[in-house]
């Protein structure tokens, strides 16, 4: 008889690892929230411990007879929130919404919400109340054309709400608000060329102001300041998630001015909220190449964790980031951010439904758009195109749940460099990932799947590469070999990029080949036409049996990137052709 003592089948039971029933999901806090182009929704939950509770949303102008889908809500469950959270996008301006969520959750608990809710209205300048003429100077005069102010200090401290300054040709050097006046939500002050020349500062600082409109303006750098427009204070606590201003700074517009050789261009901070930075052209002091720390300091448009801002169309080159830091509520989208030093947008501690859709960004010197670390979940990226990041497409040093759907991913080498694996926290669908010279599309990989795990739809170009996934660390050779192994990527596809893609001009690799400005959409028999899921409201009206794979549906307009042309006094065009229905 053996020594060794036989568990009973009571025992055996008792030992047993027993599934604990899950907790029923139970509504807390529902929250909306509207940008120009999107609605965030965030509601807070308790319970569900196995993450299976879901929520359907739907949407319709306010009083249309019939709702349209959007993409369900994203369970996160993190040390920021336990929530279902999400984003509907690509919503008409100034346009009242109802909104309709359904909890349900197999474990039991059930709740409708419901919220109207209008998307802001694009920022329209508004006819002045008074219009006052302003030249280069230091101090004097009336106001009027026969007699302008001199020098903007002398303008500005005397300006009401509702006025326009009207610029005239000439350098103004630089200008603190300290004595300056604020307009109104409805009435902002105005500052805009008279039309007779460029208008030419050294800086503005905007420390204590608001509802303030800068258009048309040129900032040159010129060594008076060693900072920059929005900034007087030197960059300590850069990339550490602190900034310097402390003041309520709100609803500033920047639109179709040109920054030229600034580190920092144009700067918010956490307590700004609401600015409008559109159809700005950014040229920074970075050289493509630039590397170890110096590459790290400059930013294009450094939001510096502030809130409700919406950074648009503008085209940004020759700096560290191109965007940075959104806090809560933001929206980028439409820019052209190529030749910078270092990211292209910087999400860092961003928080739930930070979108970020339809932006190009070529040569980065470090990584396309960087998780390090997410603030709040989930994250949009929708149909950007990232070409040659040196290092990473995505930089994740730290990720929660983000949805990237309808990019297109392209890389010299490996695609997906920095900590891949948390890209298993995520919901892709429809994304081409293309290594231009046969790297691995995911490396770098030390995590596993969990409840987060969503990937599949997406299209690959690895070229020859032998182990072109790494999933927990384990190398598949194919997606047959990965979808066996994982189950990711069920109809995930292999496209061959070269002959797929009508424009496919990547003549060399990071960091000194700037790879030209083009939108790699597709031929028509491209085997990524027709072969994505479909997507409620982020695909789109797409054309043809399904949505097509990467940034652009096959026979769809191309979307533009950077400053648009239209005149200053024209409507802004629409920011995308997949406007929701
Ligand atoms: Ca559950
Ligand atoms: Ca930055
Ligand atoms: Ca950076
Ligand atoms: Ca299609």
């Amino acid at each position: 008889m053996s020594s060794f003592p036989r568990l009973s089948a009571w025992t055996a039971i008792v030992l047993w690892p027993v599934a604990l029933p899950a907790s029923p999901v139970s509504p807390g806090t529902f929250e909306v929230f509207a940008t120009r182009h999107s609605i965030g929704i965030e509601w807070s939950v308790d319970g569900d411990s196995d993450h299976d509770a879901s929520a359907s949303v739907e949407f319709r102008v306010a009083g249309a007879a019939s709702w349209s889908p959007a993409m369900n809500l994203v369970r996160v469950d993190s040390d920021e929130a336990n929530a279902l959270a999400g984003s509907i996008m690509f919503l008409q301006p100034g346009t009242e919404y109802e909104v309709r969520v359904r909890l349900t959750d197999p474990d039991g608990g059930e709740a409708e919400r419901t919220a109207v809710v209008s998307t802001l209205p694009i920022p329209s300048r508004p006819q002045p109340s008074r219009t006052l003429h302003v030249v280069p100077g230091n101090g004097g005069g009336a106001g009027t054309a026969a007699d302008p102010f001199r020098g903007l200090e002398t303008a500005w401290a005397q300006a009401q709400p509702g006025d326009e300054l009207l610029l005239h040709a000439g350098h103004y050097g630089g200008v603190v608000d300290d004595n300056a006046r604020s307009g109104t939500q409805d009435r902002p002050i105005v500052f805009r060329p008279a039309g007779d020349g460029e208008v030419v500062f050294s800086y503005i600082q905007v420390f204590r102001r608001s509802h303030l409109w800068f258009e048309g303006l040129t900032f040159r750098y010129d060594g008076s300041s060693d900072t920059a427009f929005y900034s007087s204070l030197l960059n300590d606590g850069y990339d550490t998630g602190f900034q310097p201003m402390r003041a309520d700074v709100t609803n500033i517009v920047l639109s179709r001015n040109r920054f030229e050789g600034f580190k920092h261009s144009i700067r918010a901070g956490p307590r700004t909220r609401g600015w409008y930075i559109a159809d700005n052209t950014i040229v920074g002091d970075m050289r493509l190449g630039m590397d170890g720390t110096e590459s790290f300091v400059g930013e294009g448009i450094e939001l510096g964790h502030g809130n409700d801002h919406e950074v648009a169309y503008n085209t940004i080159t020759r700096v560290a980031d191109g965007i940075s830091y959104p806090n809560h509520n933001c929206d980028i989208y439409g820019n052209d951010i190529f030749d910078v030093t270092d990211d292209g947008i910087e999400l860092d501690h961003g928080e739930a439904n930070t979108r970020v859709w339809q932006n190009r960004i070529h040569n980065a010197g470090h990584n396309g758009i960087t998780f390090q670390p997410q603030g709040g979940a989930p994250w949009y990226i929708v149909r950007n195109q990232i070409v040659n990041a040196e290092e990473s497409v995505f930089k994740f040093r730290e990720a929660d749940r983000f949805v990237a759907v309808h990019n297109t991913f392209v890389n010299w080498n490996e695609v997906l460099d920095h900590w891949s694996h948390q890209l298993l926290r995520g919901i892709t669908r429809n994304n081409l990932w293309i290594s231009v010279n046969g790297g691995p599309i995911w490396q770098r990989s030390d995590g596993g799947i969990d409840w987060r795990t969503d990937l599949d739809y997406d299209g690959f170009d690895w070229g020859s590469n032998r182990e072109p996934f790494d999933v927990a660390g384990r190398k598949y050779s194919s997606l047959d070999a990965l979808r066996t192994a994982t189950g990711l990527e069920a109809h995930g596809i292999r496209i061959d990029a070269r002959s797929c893609l009508e424009t496919f001009d990547v003549p060399g690799p990071p960091p000194l080949t700037s790879v030209p400005p083009q939108a790699m959409t597709l031929r028509a028999d491209c085997t990524a036409v027709d072969a994505g899921e479909p997507i409620p409201n982020l695909s789109g009206a797409y054309i043809g049996d399904a949505p097509d794979l990467g940034a652009y549906e096959h026979g769809a307009p191309v979307p533009h990137y950077g400053v648009r042309d239209a005149a200053t006094t024209a409507p802004p065009a629409a920011p995308t052709g997949l406007v929701a229905e």
